[in-house]
Parts: structure tokens; sequence; C-alpha cells
């Protein structure tokens, strides 16, 4: 495969395709285990990721790339083979999450600053040599009434573009990955509040890319949709979708060959039912895909439920919802299809 950004970035990109967001950290992929009652050990996690790798209907036709945790890019498969040698057969991508995770930013209560930028130089060689060759940072900005303040966004976008042009630097595209998000407390507020966040984030990192030269071509975004609050009123499929788009056509450059969103705590069916409403029937200058961890995992991770005599059910579950996202990913996806699965 070419080594180019532009290249790597458009792979990731691919029509009808998405990625698979693996890079749990070691306490969250404990809380997701605790929920199906699996210890979380290096073989049980190696196990579950492997069970997700080796899907190669799932891998081949729906996955583009699959974002690492550290040691899952270094660990092994039951038979020895490295587990980014599995991931790159099927014809994905690795990639590697480099951030440290949200830390408390002083002077701002409630808000996070995300951490990691030192020695990351360093780190990023070492993940390019290892195989790596896309990565994901992850900030985090919360709505309340008096939230986000204008420190916690430029914070956070400023540390997003540093790491991006760090990981360019390193041949490595960045995924950049501002999310406001749905379910933080109390999580009451209105879509047009996460519209008026959102544009105010994404205005805030566009500056900041912009200011650190990062190649927009090399780069892709992974947003939040436009939505409301995990506790407040459901708007409908139909205004997620023109309310998203309105917000990433107002914000986002058309040189970015790709979005794709995370699921942030929507159920699996209204990821992949928002995904598909914004691509049906709508001009777009990017490609809109997915980036989904929770939405691409969670009836895989029950069906598996820890057992080896499951792996098969597991994998049938994520091939499902890796085919609905790939449908959404054209605008092809319609609700009878969940049900005739
Ligand atoms: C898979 O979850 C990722 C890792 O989270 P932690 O660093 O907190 O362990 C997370 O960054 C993920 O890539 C995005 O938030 C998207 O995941 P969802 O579940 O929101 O689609």
């Amino acid at each position: 495969m070419s080594e180019r950004l532009e290249d790597i970035a458009a792979a990731m990109a691919a029509s009808g395709k998405g990625l698979l967001a693996a890079d749990e950290s070691s306490g969250t992929i404990k809380k997701r285990f605790d929920s199906i009652h699996v210890e979380c050990t290096e073989e049980n996690r190696r196990d579950y990721r492997e069970m997700l790798f080796r899907s190669n209907e799932a891998m081949r036709n729906h996955i583009s790339g699959v974002i690492l945790f550290d040691e899952t890019l270094r660990q092994k498969a039951a038979d020895g083979t490295p587990l980014v040698d599995i991931i790159r057969a099927s014809g994905a991508i690795p990639g590697i999450k480099v951030d440290g995770g949200a830390k408390p930013l002083a002077a701002h209560p409630g808000e996070t600053i995300t951490e990691g930028l030192d020695g990351l130089r360093e780190r990023l060689a070492e993940y390019y040599r290892l195989g790596a060759r896309f990565a994901k940072w992850r900030g985090v900005l919360s709505i309340s009434s008096s939230l986000p303040t204008s420190g916690a966004v430029h914070a956070n976008a400023h540390a997003l573009a540093r790491y991006a042009a760090l990981c360019q630097e390193a041949g490595i595209v960045p995924i950049v990955e501002p999310e406001v998000v749905m379910d933080g407390k109390p999580g009451d507020h209105s879509i047009d509040r996460c519209f008026e966040v959102t544009e105010q984030v994404l205005r805030a990192v566009f500056a900041e890319l912009y200011a650190a030269r990062v190649n927009l071509e090399g780069t892709i975004l992974k947003p939040n949709m436009v939505i409301d609050g995990k506790n407040a009123r459901k708007a409908s499929v139909e205004e997620v979708a023109e309310k998203t788009i309105r917000c990433l056509k107002a914000t986002v450059p058309a040189l970015i060959p790709g979005i794709a969103f995370l699921s942030g705590g929507q159920s699996d069916e209204e990821a992949t039912a928002h995904l598909s409403a914004m691509n049906a029937g709508h001009d777009l200058p990017w490609q809109l895909t997915f980036s989904y961890g929770r939405a691409l995992q969670a009836a895989c991770l029950s069906a598996w439920g820890g057992k080896s005599e499951n792996v098969a059910a597991g994998q049938r579950a994520f091939t499902h919802r890796a085919k609905m996202n790939g449908l959404a990913a054209t605008g092809n996806w319609t609700p009878a299809l969940e049900k005739a699965a």
C-alpha cells in the first residue's frame, strides 16, 4: 500500500467501509468485561480482540482500519501470529490510540485536557515501526449551562493540533477526535445547544490545525453527531442528520477526505440510522462513515460472553453490525435489514 498520508487517509475513508474503535484503555475494557462477567485478564482481552479481527467477512468488506490500544498493537494471537498481521491480512489498516487520557484541567472545574504530548514524537516512531499507519487522540468537552468554557475548548483544540502535526511528521495519519459528549452530567441539553457547542469546538479545532500547518488531506475527523443529551427528548433521525450535516458544512473544510463519527452512547441501531440518513440523498464534499466503539461491539460482547464456544456467535453479531454500518456509509441501510438478520 502507498505510504503517502493522503492515500492512507483515502483508504481509511473508502466508500462503504469504516473504522473499528477497539482502543479501549485497560479501565474501559474492564468495564465492558464486567458487564458480561468476564475477568479482565491479558489473555481474555487478546481472545476477545482476536475474535473481532478474525471475523473475515466483516473485516474484508466493511472495516477499513482498526484503532488499537498499545497492548493490542504488541500482542500475538493464540497461534503466535501478531494481531497486527491478522488485521493487515484482512486488508484493513492498523492504527493506535496515542493520547494519555483526559485529566482535570487546572482552574477549570468539571473540565478536562487530554494529556500525552510529552515524548509523543518518539512513541510515534516506535508505533510506525510496529505497523501503525494512523493514530487517534480524543479531546473531551462536556455541556452544562456554563460549560464548555473557551479555555477548555482552546486547550483541547491546541493539543489536538500539536498531536496531528507530530503524527504527520512521523508518516502517520491523525484521527482528530474532539468529542462533545452526549452522556455527561446533567445530560439534559437540547440538540440545538449541542449544535452551538459542536460548531464552536470544530471552528476552534480547524483554526488550530491551520496554525499548526497540518495537512488536511492527510487527516480524518472523528466528531460527535449533533444530538440531544442522553437525558433529554430524542430528536428524530431526520433532525439529527440534517443538523449534523449543517454543522459540519459550516465548519469542516472540503479538503478533509473523511469524517468518521463516534457513537457516543447511542444505541447500535440509532448510530446506524443516523449515519445512513446523512448519506442518503445528500451531496457532501467528504466521505461520511463510522468509527464506532460501543455501537459496533456491544452485541458481539454479549453474544461471546467470554466463552470459546461462543466465538462464532460473537463473530456473527459483529459481522452483522459491521455490514449494517457499511450500508449506512453509502446511505443504503433500512430498518427492515435489521429484522432480516
Ligand atoms: C473504544 O473506546 C475508545 C477508548 O476509550 P478510553 O480511552 O476511554 O478507554 C474511545 O476513544 C472511542 O474510540 C471513541 O470514544 C468512540 O467510541 P464510541 O463507543 O463512542 O463509538
